[in-house]
């Protein structure tokens, strides 16, 4: 069994609520939703921060933003705005060691974060 959780998710192990896949990265709902909208979009294999990234993974980089953008608009926020977040390691706030974009919008977020 994976110590990654997210890979967990992507290998159906743990339950999640799944709005959008595709070959190289999932999307689904964050479970400590910080705004209306709280998705975190991952790639599909395991990368776990972004000081971890090599060149040859940048297509995965790519596609997160593009699925990004998919759930943004599935969600409807598109218009009205979101924050995209990546958090890196213990001061970035970082939890779960699987590189992940948090897809937030649905009310006005504050800026700059605390
Ligand atoms: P971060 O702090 O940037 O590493 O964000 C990790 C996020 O992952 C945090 O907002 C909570 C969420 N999370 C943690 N465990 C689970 C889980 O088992 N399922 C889901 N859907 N989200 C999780």
């Amino acid at each position: 069994m994976s110590d990654d959780l997210f890979l967990r998710i992507i290998q159906r192990e743990i339950p999640a609520d799944i709005v959008y896949e595709n070959d190289q990265v999932l999307a689904f709902r964050d479970i400590e939703p910080q705004a209306p909208v709280h998705i975190l979009v991952i790639p599909k294999v395991r990368i776990p921060t972004v000081n971890d990234l090599t060149p040859e993974q940048a297509g995965y980089v790519s596609a997160m933003f593009l699925a990004a953008k998919e759930v943004a608009q599935q969600e409807g926020i598109a218009d009205s705005g979101y924050r995209l977040v990546m958090n890196c390691n213990e001061d970035g706030g970082q939890s779960v060691y699987h590189i992940h974009l948090h897809v937030l919008g649905g009310r006005a977020l504050t800026w700059p974060p605390g």
